[in-house]
């Protein structure tokens, strides 16, 4: 896979659409260009030029607008060519052979960003979050895919670098002149600072635990007593009639999910069958599946109606009632409480709600949301989530960190401190890519679309 040959591939999705976009890359994609709008002139760079697209043997294939980087002012440091044409999948087809038929290959996926972070003009940090814009699901997901586009992560760890780095010279010039003490620079000295970069990067590998939540969303169970609410409540939080919701009870019988509207997260909320004691055989069936979609759930909303006694509710279900990550909601608020109620699962968070109609909805969806962020199940606006791949990276730099701190006591070891050292900031250069390994940059971009 070589950066001095021409790629070509489409970059939009196959399919029907307004225009579609096929995207050439490498030394020819000017005279490419030039040759196949039968230009008398070079193609000016950064300009739209309108003109029919013509195969070699002259036949018309689609107007276009073309549009030439030059090499060292494109995304992927060379000449970069991009064709809009009509959106028709075999005018994408046939412009795509074009290319091949004048001299291009197709691109393997991601092999566009593969080469712009080759050439230098992006970490690998970024690569991985052009990805993740694309992928994107939620507003949340979109906002820490672009600052790490923006190279937020990248300046993190450069940041940890050079701190190491000013470190581990001051163990360098303590190994070549072992009669002077270790440097009075930093008060603290280098072991106290070692570990504090530790520190920090142990708190930025606990954020990837919310990696799973910007990626894939969340889960919330809808659970509790036949006849609470709880359909109620999933019409409410989806913001549209999805449940079947009637007076009698038993209504739910299997499962139900619907996106949660309006939250910068993904989230998706499943209406379950009603819990209790006893039953039909039917029921039980029921039962089994909504205490499978409990023990599932991110967090367990639990409807009660606050109106009549507190319910009784299967042991299972109550074992998975951890205050942390279940919400009782107190519905029928227009009623009049049961005073029981004051006394049911204390020790539960509670909001009283009334899902008579949508009235409560939107408050609800919003109290949902804080209360997910509150309870650390989602991360907030401002969190900086680092994937799985930077996690793993921080965690082995900042063990080799604290062991390099370990051997700066009593007897104290400055060679295998600065060895340690050493080991950290490769870990550090892994997450940027500061690293020559082949193999785990092919596993990388193949995660990629074509096109990209
Ligand atoms: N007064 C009052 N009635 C409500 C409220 N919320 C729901 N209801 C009524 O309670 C009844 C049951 O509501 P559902 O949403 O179907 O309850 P459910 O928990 O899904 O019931 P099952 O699926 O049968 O287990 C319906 O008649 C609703 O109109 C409320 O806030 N106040
Ligand atoms: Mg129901």
């Amino acid at each position: 896979m070589s950066s001095s040959d021409t790629i070509v591939a489409a970059a939009t999705p196959a399919g029907r659409s307004a225009l579609a976009i096929v995207r050439v890359d490498g030394p020819l994609a000017a005279t490419l260009a030039h040759d196949a709008l039968r230009r008398r002139t070079p193609l000016a760079e950064k300009t739209a030029t309108l003109g029919i697209w013509r195969a070699g043997d002259g036949a018309p294939i689609d107007q276009v607008v073309a549009v030439l980087w030059r090499a060292g002012r494109s995304f992927t440091g060379n000449d970069s060519l991009e064709i809009t044409c009509h959106g028709n999948p075999l005018l994408v087809r046939r412009l795509t052979a074009d290319c091949l038929a004048r001299g291009a290959r197709l691109a393997e996926p991601g092999e566009f960003t593969r080469r712009a972070y080759l050439a230098g003009r992006i970490d690998l940090t970024q690569a991985e979050a052009v990805a993740d814009l694309i992928h994107a699901s939620s507003e949340r997901a979109l906002a820490s895919a672009r600052r790490q586009l923006a190279g937020e992560l990248g300046r993190l760890v450069a940041r940890w670098t050079d701190r190491t780095l000013q470190v581990l010279a001051e163990l360098e010039a303590h190994i070549d002149f072992p009669e002077e003490d270790l440097p009075p620079e930093d008060p603290r000295g280098p072991a106290a600072r070692l570990l504090e970069i530790a520190s920090e990067l142990s708190n930025y590998a606990r954020t990837a635990r919310h990696d799973a939540a910007l990626r894939a969303g969340l889960r919330v169970a809808v659970v509790g007593a036949p006849n609470a609410g709880k359909s109620s409540l999933l019409n409410a939080l989806a913001g549209a009639d999805r449940a079947i919701v009637s007076p009698e009870a038993g209504t739910t019988r299997d499962y139900l999910e619907a996106p949660v509207a309006g939250l910068p997260l993904a989230v998706t909320a499943v209406d379950t069958a009603g819990l209790r004691d006893g039953g039909s055989a039917l029921e039980h069936l029921g039962m089994a599946r909504s205490l499978e979609q409990a023990r599932g759930a991110h967090l367990l909303l639990l409807v009660v109606d606050a109106s009549a006694a507190p319910p009784t509710l299967p042991a299972e279900l109550l074992t998975l009632l951890d205050p942390d990550r279940t919400l009782v909601i107190a519905n029928k608020a227009d009623l009049p409480a049961h005073p029981a109620q004051r006394d049911f699962l204390p020790a539960l968070p509670k909001l009283s709600a009334c899902l008579l109609d949508g009235r409560d909805a939107e408050a609800l969806r919003a109290k949902l949301g804080e209360f997910l962020v509150a309870q650390e199940i989602a991360p907030g606006a401002e969190d900086l989530i680092v994937g799985v791949r930077h996690a793993e990276a921080m965690a082995r730099a900042a063990e080799a960190l604290t062991a390099a701190a370990g051997h700066l006591r009593a007897p104290i070891q400055t060679e295998l401190a600065a060895a340690q050292a050493r080991s950290g900031l490769d870990a550090l250069g892994e997450i940027v890519g500061r690293i020559d390994n082949e193999r785990m940059l092919d596993k990388l971009f193949a995660s990629f679309c074509i096109g990209k």
